[in-house]
């Protein structure tokens, strides 16, 4: 966009390009952290008694945006601004999860970080098959925003780790004729509950074991350009999308105003689908953003 940014600090937007993501410190207050800790634990023990998961194993739910809690975060007023400046406002959620990390066996200590027969590799996120890449460098596709929902402070708690920079250079070394990810460049996400973490998901990333007596609980935001399709819906169930506002319809992959015209007016003859060819109304961010 050629608008001066809406909020995003020019070291914020370095540390997005070179290194791939930032921090937001006390993201959400411990009023909204208390409720958003509570509305997952229902969730987990709801699942975890129906899809019977042993005491030590991770849960995650998709598409949480779905539920009238954590739907309030697609469009959280402190960071929002900073995801239509890093994105753009043609943009929808890909996705979003919450995830239960509980305490470990010692032994998945033992494993190196994120190695292949660890209890989490590293990866980047895409689709099956990949993404396109471009003279190896993948095109910037899509971010996530992550909200720590518990203390993850101390290392070895179940923090994300990320490889500063893998989203544009391999995070891959040779060691001694053995390829590992650059040992130099692992950032343990060791932080407070209720920091949030804006990163590209084409970020190396994998888990340290929670080796804690505490859950680790978080949730992640995934925002991609409007003519991709998401991975948790086609669209939206229509209890979902009941009551929200046209921001809120957007950001759920729906057309602002709420219309089903999603191939144009004239479908039959000239069908031009409205994720390709919004039209202002379809797209309300950009009159949001315009006059933020
Ligand atoms: O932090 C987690 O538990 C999962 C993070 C992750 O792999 C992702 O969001 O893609």
């Amino acid at each position: 966009m050629s608008k001066a940014p809406l909020k995003i600090t020019p070291e914020q937007q370095r540390q997005f390009d070179e290194d791939g993501f930032f921090l937001v410190e006390d993201a959400l207050p411990p009023d909204r952290i208390a409720a958003l800790v509570q509305r997952l634990d229902e969730r987990y023990d709801r699942y975890r008694r129906e899809r019977t998961l042993g005491p030590g194993q991770a849960f995650q739910m998709r598409n949480i945006a779905a539920d009238s809690l954590f739907k309030e975060l697609i469009d959280y007023p402190p960071i929002l601004p900073l995801v239509v400046d890093l994105m753009g406002y043609n943009i929808q959620l890909r996705t979003s999860h919450l995830d239960v990390r509980p305490p470990q066996d010692p032994a998945d200590g033992e494993h190196e970080l994120g190695a292949p027969d660890s209890f989490f590799p590293w990866h980047a996120d895409g689709p099956d098959y990949g993404w396109p890449a471009v003279d190896g460098v993948l095109p910037f596709m899509e971010m996530k925003v992550g909200y720590y929902l518990t203390d993850l402070t101390q290392p070895s708690s179940g923090a994300i780790c990320i490889v500063r920079g893998s989203h544009r250079q391999s995070p891959w070394i040779d060691a001694n004729g053995t390829r590992r990810v650059d040992p130099a460049r692992i950032v343990e996400v060791n932080v407070a509950p209720g920091t949030a973490l804006v990163w590209r998901t084409a970020l190396y990333h994998c888990l340290t074991p929670n080796l804690s007596d505490q859950p680790r609980k978080c949730l992640y935001y995934g925002y991609q350009h409007r003519w991709i399709r998401p991975s948790d819906y086609e669209h939206q169930a229509p209890e979902v999308l009941q009551g929200c506002s046209p921001v809120r319809r957007q950001l759920l992959g729906e057309l602002g105003t709420g219309s089903t015209a999603y191939a144009g007016d004239d479908p039959l003859v000239l069908p031009v689908s409205r994720y390709w060819r919004p039209k202002d109304e379809d797209i309300p961010l950009k009159a949001w953003a315009e006059n933020y």
